[in-house]
C-alpha cells in the first residue's frame, strides 16, 4: 500500500475492524475490497453498513440536530470556515488520494479539493446572507415577510467520479444553512468520503459539536433506497445517472419528500465559422478528454460548422496523438484510466454500436496494454464522425468519446445541440456577437448550463449547477441554490389594534 493513501489515519475501515470511526458505522455482513483503477493495486477492504447501521446514523443524525440548528447561522459558517481551513492544510494529501481512489489526475484531484475549499468560503458568507424578502401587505398595519429555516437530516448521495468535491456543495450549504448530513458516496470511492469524515470530525471536535452533523455511509444502491423512502430524510440530493435519479424521485416522490437531482449530461460544443480556433482547440480537448471523459461536465459531442470541419477534425487528431495516458499521478499525464472494466466495456460497446450506426471512428477505440497500464483500465479517447440520425449519440456513456457533427445553419446546429434527452452544459465557440447572444436567448441552448467562447466543464462553484430534461432540474452548489436546503416560511404580523382579512372580505360578528 503507497503511504499517501494513509495520511487520515483511516486504521479503522484499512484493517477491516470494526469502525473507530465517528459518523461511520461498520455492521455489516458484507465486505468489498477497493483496488485502485491506477494500479489495480488493493487500497484497502471497507464493510458495507446495513440497515441497523443506517438506523443507527440516523439516529446520530437526529440528536445531533437541535443542538446545531440552534447555533445562528453566522456561528455555523465559522465551523464551516474551519473546515476550509482544514482542507487548505490536507489539499495535497486528499488530493493525491481522490487521484488514486478514482483515477483522475493530480491535477484534477487538487482541483477538486479546491473546490471543496471554495464552496466552503461562499458557504461562510452565505452563512449571513440567507435572506428573506420583505413584501408589503394589503392589509393595514399588517407586515408580511418570508424566513428560512432548517430542514433537518440531508442525505447526499454522490457518484465516483466526483468523490469529494459534490459532497462538499451539498453539505457546506446543508450545515449553514442549519441541517445535519447523511452522506453515501459511491461505493467505489469509500476512502475519499472517509478522509473527509475525518477531516470534519477534528474540527467538530475542537468545536465540542456532537459527529452526528456529519455522517458517512458506506453502501449500495440498497441504503440509497433506504434514504429515499425514509421519511426522516427531508431532502435526498442525488447526483448520478439518470437511472438512479429517476429511481430516487420515484421513491422520494412517494412520500413527498424534497430532492434535488443532477443527473447526467450529453454536452456539446458548437464551434461556429467566426470562432476563434486557437481559443477553442484547448477546452475541446480538455472537455473531452480530463477525467477521461466521466464527468458529468464531459464534452461528448462536437458541432462544427461545415468551413470548419476538416480542419478542425484534423487539430482534433493532432491533438489527441499527443496526449500522454498513464498514471495519474504522474503530472507529466493528462489522461488516466477508467474507473472500472464495466467502463471499458461500455467504452468498446459505444464505439462499436456507434460504427454499426454510421460513425466514422477519426481516432482510438483501444484499450491499452503494457505494465504502465496493468489494470486493463486505461483506454484511447476516441472520435467518431457521427450523424444526427445515430441513436447512440443520444446516450450518455461515461468515457472518452467524442461524437462530432458538421453544420451549415446556426439554427441548425442549436437543433442537434438540444435534440438530445439530457440538458446539463453546453458552449458556444464564436467571436460573433449576434451568434453568441442568439446561443444564450430562449431560441438557444435549453441546458442549464450555457458558455460562451469557454468548454462544457470546469463550471465555477459561483453559479447554480445543474441541468434540464433528464439530468433532474436541480442545482447544486452557487447563486441561490440554498434555498432548496432550507424551507421557506412566509409570515404576517398584525401590529394594528383591529383584525381585517385580506382580499376585502368583511365578516362582523
Ligand atoms: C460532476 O461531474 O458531477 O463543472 C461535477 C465541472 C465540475 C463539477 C462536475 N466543477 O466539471
Amino acid at each position: 500500500m503507497k503511504n499517501l493513501l494513509n495520511p487520515f489515519n483511516l486504521s479503522a475501515p484499512f484493517n477491516n475492524s470494526s469502525s473507530g470511526l465517528s459518523g461511520w458505522i461498520s455492521k455489516s455482513d458484507k465486505v468489498i475490497t477497493i483496488n485502485s483503477p491506477v494500479d489495480n493495486l488493493p487500497i484497502g477492504e471497507v464493510e458495507l453498513t446495513n440497515e441497523e447501521g443506517y438506523k443507527t446514523l440516523v439516529s446520530k443524525a437526529q440528536e445531533a440536530f437541535p443542538i446545531w440548528k440552534a447555533m445562528p447561522a453566522p456561528k455555523r459558517g465559522e465551523i464551516v470556515r474551519q473546515f476550509g481551513d482544514a482542507l487548505r492544510i490536507e489539499k495535497e494529501n486528499l488530493g493525491k488520494l481522490v487521484s488514486y481512489e478514482m483515477g483522475k489526475s493530480l491535477q484534477e484531484g487538487y482541483g477538486e479539493v479546491q473546490e471543496m475549499i471554495d464552496i466552503c468560503d461562499f458557504a461562510v458568507g452565505l452563512s449571513r446572507q440567507l435572506y428573506g424578502l420583505q413584501m408589503h401587505s394589503e392589509r393595514p398595519n399588517h407586515r408580511m415577510f418570508e424566513q428560512w429555516h432548517p430542514l433537518g437530516i440531508v442525505g447526499i448521495i454522490s457518484a465516483f467520479n466526483f468523490p469529494v468535491a459534490v459532497w462538499a456543495w451539498n453539505s457546506a450549504l446543508s450545515w449553514v444553512c442549519g441541517n445535519v448530513c447523511l452522506w453515501k458516496p459511491s461505493e467505489k470511492t469509500p476512502f475519499s468520503a472517509l478522509a473527509c469524515q475525518e477531516i470534519f470530525k477534528k474540527v467538530l471536535k475542537k468545536n465540542n459539536l456532537p459527529e452526528g452533523i456529519s455522517n458517512v455511509i458506506i453502501g449500495d444502491s440498497d441504503i440509497g433506497k433506504l434514504m429515499a423512502s425514509d421519511p426522516n430524510i427531508a431532502l435526498v440530493s442525488a447526483t448520478g445517472s439518470t437511472r438512479m435519479g429517476k429511481s430516487v424521485a420515484e421513491t422520494v416522490g412517494k412520500r413527498l419528500g424534497k430532492s434535488i437531482l443532477e443527473l447526467g449530461g450529453n454536452n456539446a460544443i458548437i464551434v461556429t465559422e467566426k470562432a476563434d480556433l486557437d481559443t477553442a482547440i484547448a477546452p475541446i480537448v480538455f472537455g473531452a478528454v480530463g477525467t477521461a471523459g466521466q464527468r458529468c461536465t464531459t464534452t461528448r459531442r462536437l458541432i462544427v460548422h461545415k468551413s470548419l470541419y476538416k480542419g478542425l477534425l484534423n487539430k482534433l487528431v493532432n491533438a489527441y496523438k499527443q496526449l500522454r495516458i498513464g498514471d495519474p499521478l504522474n503530472e507529466n499525464n493528462h489522461v488516466g484510466p477508467l474507473i472500472d472494466s464495466q467502463a471499458v466495456d461500455a467504452y468498446l460497446k459505444t464505439i462499436n454500436e456507434a460504427q454499426k450506426q454510421g460513425g466514422n471512428l477519426a481516432y482510438g477505440n483501444e484499450v491499452l496494454k503494457g505494465s504502465e497500464y496493468k489494470s486493463n483500465c486505461y483506454v484511447k479517447p476516441t472520435i467518431i464522425e457521427a450523424n444526427i440520425d445515430m441513436p447512440i449519440v443520444k446516450h450518455e456513456t461515461f468515457a472518452p468519446i467524442l461524437y462530432v457533427f458538421s453544420y451549415e445553419t446556426l439554427e441548425e446546429a442549436i437543433t442537434i445541440q438540444n435534440n438530445v434527452p439530457q440538458g446539463l452544459s453546453s458552449a458556444i465557440f464564436s467571436m460573433n456577437m449576434q451568434q453568441a447572444e442568439m446561443f444564450l436567448s430562449h431560441a438557444g441552448s435549453d441546458c442549464g448550463i450555457a458558455n460562451v467562447n469557454i468548454g462544457t466543464s470546469g463550471a465555477e462553484i459561483g453559479g447554480a449547477f445543474g441541468g434540464e430534461k433528464e439530468t433532474g432540474g436541480g442545482r447544486e452548489s452557487g447563486s441561490d441554490s440554498w434555498k432548496a436546503y432550507m424551507r421557506r416560511q412566509t409570515c404576517t404580523v398584525n401590529y394594528g389594534n383591529e383584525g381585517s382579512l385580506a382580499q376585502g372580505i368583511k365578516f362582523n360578528l
